[in-house]
């Protein structure tokens, strides 16, 4: 690669300059070992281009600029004016919408009108959590004439933030937005399959005024920089966003290092149930985009799909013929719903599942196949009669294939929902506002969606129940996760005895 910090990048939308240093402390650097490594276009399988690669040194620097940062300049900073900075950095988000879009299509695949509701949804979340800045604050409690009692909502510290590839830019404000809101400084760590749009995000937090080391952005991998901000003795927090098996080994770094605080954002299995009575034409759009937006790679996609005896056959030639309308292809092209997954090891692990699907007797309805001869494109895929004890329904499979199985009974459907380690989010589709609620009531999930899919606004919490994670993302709820609570108690009156 060339030795500059930057390089231009031809999309076919956009021709932009790319940042490729580590962002640390107001500036881009080329890290202790001047590492670099390879981002790959899904589309053809091509490098991009190669950007500095994080090792355990440079997130020990990010950390102790983060540290300053906290202490320091970030301390001294008023609330509002936090506020004020996010609301920038929302606004220049909407400004660079284009660039910020084309990057992401680029770099993970995702269709490039999705990846612009990405970067819509990326700067509402920003421009809420900068609505929370100068709204965080305790109580005073009373408990006798003699005392007075307040507490005080304080930053967590440094916080770091470890996000996967499949919402580069959402997931990078869903962590910084609630971080900067209550005073906490950051080392966001973006993953190694997307790190370009994070880099780009960067050079926005610079022009909103961010102070240098408040918000410091590192590419590298997760077993070295992720691993080394996971263990690390002055990080604080973690807010980690990825697979089950590495949010386990987070947790086992935070017990053995200073016991930071972690939250976790996990993998899914989710039950998309409809019931008979279910308007049958909206249902299958909502189970279409359940399943298939982002190409499967959601946690909280609806990949078991649970359909009641009397539509059963009905809905599966229905389904069948809505998903072949969805185009998959090109993710610059304006019709494209579908682009290639993120990576040739998520390519080979989908299709390693889409062949044990066909071997487990399973009902291959739609799919099967690689799409095309370049890049990583699957085609939608549906199996039908899929038992409980097949792999295909038990693991996440984060691709666009989905197993259907038929159920008879309320009770049975709710027992089969909660037949799984994961409790992310679940969707039931009914006319009945009672089996509505009953339902949603009796899921052990962390979102229900009714009558819908996947909608997910900043407003309103989300993570999950059981193996899905620890604490809540979004909403007021999030605030808790970067807060403690300091309680100081006030004797007002003279000596105890
Ligand atoms: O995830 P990883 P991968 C699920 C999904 C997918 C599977 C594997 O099922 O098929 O995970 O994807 C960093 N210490 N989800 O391999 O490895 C890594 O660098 C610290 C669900 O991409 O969990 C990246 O930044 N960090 C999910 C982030 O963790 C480590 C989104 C996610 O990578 C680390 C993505 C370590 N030891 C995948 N190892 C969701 N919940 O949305 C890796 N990382």
């Amino acid at each position: 690669m060339s030795d500059s910090l930057t390089t231009k990048i031809e999309t076919p939308s956009i021709t932009y300059e790319q940042p490729l240093g580590l962002y640390i402390d107001g500036k881009f650097v080329k890290g202790t070992e001047g590492k670099t490594f390879e981002t790959i276009n899904p589309s053809n399988e091509k490098p991009i281009t190669s950007v500095y690669e994080a090792g355990p040194e440079d997130v020990d620097i990010a950390v102790k600029a983060a540290r300053k940062a906290l202490n320091g300049v970030w301390a001294q900073t008023m609330p509002s004016v936090r506020g004020q900075m996010l609301m920038k950095l929302a606004d220049l988000f909407d400004e660079h919408i284009d660039t910020l879009a084309a990057i992401e299509s680029l770099d993970n695949g995702k269709a490039l009108s999705m990846a612009k509701v990405d970067i819509g949804l990326a700067s509402g979340c920003l421009r809420y959590y900068g609505g929370w800045a100068d709204k965080i604050h305790g109580k005073v409690i009373d408990t006798d004439p003699e005392t007075f009692n307040y507490t005080r909502h304080e930053p967590v510290g440094v916080c770091g933030q470890i996000i996967p590839w499949n919402f580069p830019l959402l997931m990078w404000a869903w962590k910084i937005g609630p971080a900067l809101a209550t005073g906490n400084t950051v080392v966001l760590k973006t993953a190694e399959q997307t790190p370009l749009s994070g880099l780009y995000a960067a050079t926005l937090c610079e022009k909103a005024g961010i102070p240098a080391g408040v918000v410091n952005i590192i590419s590298g991998f997760g077993k070295t920089a992720g691993a080394a901000i996971a263990s690390h003795m002055d990080v604080d927090k973690v807010a980690f966003t990825g697979s089950t098996v590495v949010g386990r080994t987070i947790l086992q770094a935070a017990a053995k290092s200073n016991l930071k605080k972690v939250t976790l954002e996990l993998g899914g299995k989710s039950p998309n149930i409809v019931f008979n009575d279910a308007n049958i034409e909206d249902a299958i759009s909502w189970v279409n985009f359940g399943i298939f937006f982002n190409h499967g790679q959601c946690c909280c996609a609806g990949s078991r799909i649970y359909v009641q005896s009397g539509i059963y056959d009905k809905f599966i030639e229905s389904f069948k013929a809505r998903t072949a309308k969805n185009v998959v292809g090109d993710p610059f092209a304006a019709d494209t719903f579908q682009g290639p997954q993120v990576s040739k090891l998520q390519f080979d692990r989908i299709m390693n599942y889409i062949q044990n699907g066909k071997e487990s007797g399973a009902k291959l309805e739609t799919g099967g196949e690689r799409h095309g001869q370049e890049g990583y494109f699957i085609q939608p895929t549906i199996f039908s009669g899929v038992s409980e004890d097949m792999k295909i329904m038990q693991e996440e499979i984060f691709g666009p294939v989905c197993a259907i199985s038929k159920f008879e009974t309320e009770d049975e459907v709710i027992k089969k929902g909660n037949e799984t380690t994961y409790g992310l989010a679940a969707a039931v589709h009914t006319t009945d506002l009672n089996t509505a609620i009953r339902v949603s009531n009796s899921l052990k999930a962390g979102t229900v969606w009714v009558n819908c899919y996947n909608m997910l606004s900043y407003q309103v919490p989300f993570g999950g129940f059981k193996e899905s994670g620890i604490g809540r993302e979004l909403g007021k709820y999030a605030l808790a996760n970067y807060t403690q609570v300091k309680s100081v108690r006030m004797r007002l009156g003279g000596a105890l005895f």
